[in-house]
């Protein structure tokens, strides 16, 4: 049967709910950079709570600063889209009307959108590497062709800080209210790391004038967002015609758990996101580091060893003996760093953790979660481990995380199957590595000698460094499966020698 595809809500005629308003009732107030499905998973739903409970001009444009297809999908379906949550045991559905439409690929446009007086806040979800900030130097960095370009031709950006910083500056000129930026991506204190590069860019583009402008007038809130957001696949768009009767190319599924702790420091406003389930707080850190440290570093460890145990998804990671121990070791061991949050439970977040990642119904697939661990894990695993050892308790879950980095930087696994490093550094690595990759502790320590990556202070740890080379080497010599009994073994051993006691 051929199916009416979704362009409005009297489209829809299956169990999905509607939302609580006319979207054309409401101006648009928020740009968004990066319209994926996480955008659609969170932001975009939490500011379709607000509007329906309070209205407002809020309603949000999108940007897709490269790719065109996930536009076009939407905007031929006027910015509607299915929200697919899946749970341990219900699957439900609705309609998300908070998006307007989205501008594709296209800088002057998006520089357009970004100057006009009525959008009154920046939200950004382009994943760590997106944003192009040198972590060190915390300035624009220079190596990024993007960034290189923007800099040269500032009044014509098509980059994330060229842009910001193009439209702030045009907003200035024409007397507008300055807009809020927002991070939504997974970085340590997001919005202070935005500013900063936001402001050096200002400052070799343009001038000192401006950035100390924007130093005065510019808030960038500190954000931690979560929902668990597999890309959609066939699957997504066969339970949105189910639930809507639409075929809807927009649709995305996600978990029922969501969370949006964000800093409340905004300089025009904002919507009402507390009715979507937001928590304004005035420091975000605390949440920040449990989130990072205990899900992200959890992920990252288990995308790695479970991809090369041939796990697909997270939920086979799982259902398997060996590994979900491990993830258990490290979400425990991560629990340890952080400093206590006042109504927060570790345990209980953990179990709670552990209970999203076996989901059968989410198929969140590892390989995607492996994606840039160049830009991920100095956050999610070295951080951490730095405080390990500062607080002197155990750092072998992120030495064993990392030795299963290393070893995913081969790209093939011990059956000899192969895959691609997608890393903006991946070149970079397999020059450092290709001639040593059978043996272990010359592989570490050429990807220990990397850059602006592993923190001195760790590589030159030598419980750190004895623990990684020992992991690689089980892992080289017997192979993934084998090396992750052994991890495992040894874990059991020492548990229950812990209980003897
Ligand atoms: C994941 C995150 O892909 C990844 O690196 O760890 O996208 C994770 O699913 C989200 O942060 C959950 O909120």
């Amino acid at each position: 049967m051929i199916q009416t595809r979704l362009t409005t809500l009297d489209d829809v005629s299956g169990n999905a709910r509607l939302p609580g308003y006319q979207p054309h009732a409401h101006g648009v107030g928020i740009a968004h950079l990066g319209v994926g499905a996480f955008h659609r998973a969170h932001q975009a739903v939490m500011t379709d709570d607000a509007l329906a409970k309070l209205g407002g001009d809020w309603r949000i444009a999108g940007v897709s600063l490269r790719s065109t297809n996930g536009a076009d999908n939407l905007n031929e379906q006027n910015g509607l889209y299915t929200l697919i949550e899946r749970g341990q045991s219900a699957t439900t559905a609705r309609v998300i009307a908070s998006i307007d439409h989205v501008i594709a690929a296209d800088a002057k446009a998006t520089l357009n959108l970004l100057s006009d007086a009525a959008i009154r806040i920046v939200t950004l979800t382009v994943t760590e590497a997106g944003y192009a900030i040198d972590r060190e130097s915390r300035l624009p960095d220079k190596d990024n062709p993007v960034v290189a370009r923007d800099l040269s031709s500032p009044k014509n950006p098509t980059g994330v800080l060229g842009l910001l910083v193009a439209s702030i500056e045009l907003r200035r000129q024409a007397g507008c209210e300055p807009f809020t930026v927002l991070s939504c991506d997974n970085l340590p204190a997001n919005g202070a790391l935005l500013r900063d590069g936001v402001i050096g860019f200002a400052r070799a583009a343009f001038n000192d004038e401006l950035a100390q402008w924007i130093k005065a007038n510019i808030a960038f809130p500190n954000s931690m967002v979560d929902r668990i957001t597999p890309a959609s696949t066939e699957d997504t768009r066969k339970e949105a015609i189910h639930q809507t009767g639409c075929d809807d190319r927009a649709a995305v599924e996600t978990e029922p758990f969501i969370q949006w702790i964000i800093e409340d420091n905004f300089s025009s406003g904002r919507p009402q996101w507390e009715h979507g389930g937001a928590l304004f707080v005035s420091d975000v850190t605390p949440y920040e580091r449990m989130k990072l440290t205990m899900l992200n570093g959890a992920h990252s460890m288990l995308a790695y060893a479970g991809f090369l145990a041939a796990c697909t998804h997270v939920r086979d990671v799982m259902q398997d003996k060996d590994l979900r121990l491990l993830v258990s070791r490290h979400i425990k061991a991560a629990a340890l760093v952080l400093k206590p949050l006042p109504g927060v439970d570790f345990n209980e977040y953990a179990s709670v953790l552990a209970d999203r990642f076996a989901n059968p119904a989410i198929a969140h697939e590892t390989y995607q979660i492996a994606t840039d661990g160049t830009q991920k894990l100095p956050q999610r695993i070295f951080e951490p481990a730095l405080a390990a050892i500062d607080e002197q308790v155990d750092t072998r879950p992120y030495a064993f995380a990392t030795a299963m980095w290393m070893r995913f930087c081969l790209q093939h696994t011990d059956d000899g199957w192969r895959y691609e490093l997608r890393d903006p550094r991946a070149k970079e690595i397999a020059a450092a590595i290709s001639n040593v990759e059978q043996d272990a502790s010359a592989l570490s320590s050429r990807i220990h000698a990397l850059p602006d990556f592993i923190p001195k202070r760790l590589a030159e740890n030598r419980e750190w460094r004895h623990d990684v080379d020992d992991v690689l080497s089980a892992v080289l010599s017997t192979g993934c499966r084998a090396a992750l009994a052994r991890e495992a073994a040894a874990l059991n051993a020492s548990n229950d020698a812990a209980v003897d006691t």
